[in-house]
């Protein structure tokens, strides 16, 4: 686990509940001294925890930022291995291009890249993502899955899946899927996922799963834009969502829908994200790179294309498109 000292500070006064930790022991456990154990609480201060020293008691820790730290979000995981290994900003450009970067590096198959703020974040397709500080999940998912590169697509909906579960579990609200991977509340766009790949022609070297979820912006957070097509889960359950919590419940269902896509293929996920979606059975606009095609979404194939059919009675599969939904069939 790739875990700093002040981190490791911080996670021992969270799990301490309350109770004050005594400096020497956290010197002796630490092997530092008192000095830097001091300055390593003013840090954390800074960070906006509180901390009160009770005089011969210890340190408590009195309030907890809204942060995705490490200390935060990992003693909330129940994963074998997705998230144990992060990688935390407090801003930079994009966790993509990071992420990116350490999969180029080795980094280990669940490595998280993840900013409480990003400057640059991406869309696909070149577009930008609306990634403000302290208020959403802005985080890359590094995995590296033993299957052939024919086989990594799905993994845009496995993810869909994996947040969807996440978010009813976390705030009861009912998301959908949009075909492949917008999750809408109210028919808004309250995620993204821009799914990259590092392979050769037979192998797959690493999966690179950006998401995006906006948690606690208020409308007028939201670049002007966009305030007409995105939501949040503040603005549409009225209440502060804890991010670190909705962090390790999306990293739960995205290790345990990843490894059965992986073990027993798409079927398990199509029934999933059937479950979900709000795209089959309507009228939709596919806008692909080289055309656009209006039709009936018929439903998703094994590989997860989506089957459109066109007014001429043709039925086309689509593998990468931008949909607008017209209504019902
Ligand atoms: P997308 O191409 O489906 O969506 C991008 C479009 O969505 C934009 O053109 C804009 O219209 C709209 N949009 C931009 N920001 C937001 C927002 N915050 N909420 C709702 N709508 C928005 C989706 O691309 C893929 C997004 C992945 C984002 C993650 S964050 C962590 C990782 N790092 C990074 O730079 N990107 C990924």
């Amino acid at each position: 686990m790739n875990i700093s000292i002040k981190e490791k500070i911080l996670s021992t006064l969270i799990n301490a509940n309350g109770e004050p930790v005594s400096g020497q022991k956290l010197a002796d456990e630490l092997q530092i001294s008192r000095t830097m154990i001091w300055k390593h609480l003013k840090s954390i201060e800074e960070d906006g925890y509180v901390i009160e020293a009770i005089k011969k008691k210890g340190y408590i820790l009195r309030s907890i930022p809204d942060l995705v730290t490490p200390a935060q979000v990992i003693p909330k995981l129940s994963t074998k291995y997705l998230g144990r290994n992060m990688d935390y900003y407090t801003t930079c450009e994009t966790t993509q291009v990071i992420a990116a970067d350490k999969a180029r590096e080795d980094a280990p198959h669940g490595t998280v890249i993840i900013a409480e703020e990003q400057t640059a974040g991406k869309g696909r397709l070149e577009r930008s993502w609306d990634s403000s500080a302290n208020k959403g999940i802005w985080m890359s998912v590094i995995i590296r899955p033993k299957i052939s590169p024919e086989f990594a697509a799905p993994f845009t909906l496995v993810s869909a899946v994996a947040i969807t579960q996440a978010i009813q579990d976390v705030t009861n609200l009912a998301p959908q899927i949009k075909w492949p991977n917008d999750i809408l509340i109210n028919g808004k766009k309250v995620t993204g996922i821009l799914t990259e790949l590092q392979a050769e022609m037979d192998i797959v070297h690493s999966i690179i799963i950006g998401i995006g979820v906006n948690v606690n912006q208020e409308l007028s957070t939201f670049d002007e834009s966009i305030q007409s097509i995105a939501t949040s889960l503040k603005i549409e359950t009225g209440e502060e969502i804890d991010r670190s919590l909705l962090v390790a419940k999306i990293l739960y269902y995205l290790e345990k829908y990843g490894d059965l896509y992986v073990e027993k293929g798409f079927q398990p996920i199509k029934i999933l994200w059937e479950s979900h979606n709000c795209t089959i059975g309507k009228r939709i606009r596919a806008t692909m790179l080289r055309e656009t095609v209006e039709g009936v979404a018929l439903g998703i194939t094994n590989d997860g294309v989506l089957e459109l059919k066109l007014d001429s009675g043709e039925i086309r599969g689509v593998y990468s498109a931008d949909i607008h939904l017209l209504g019902r069939n």
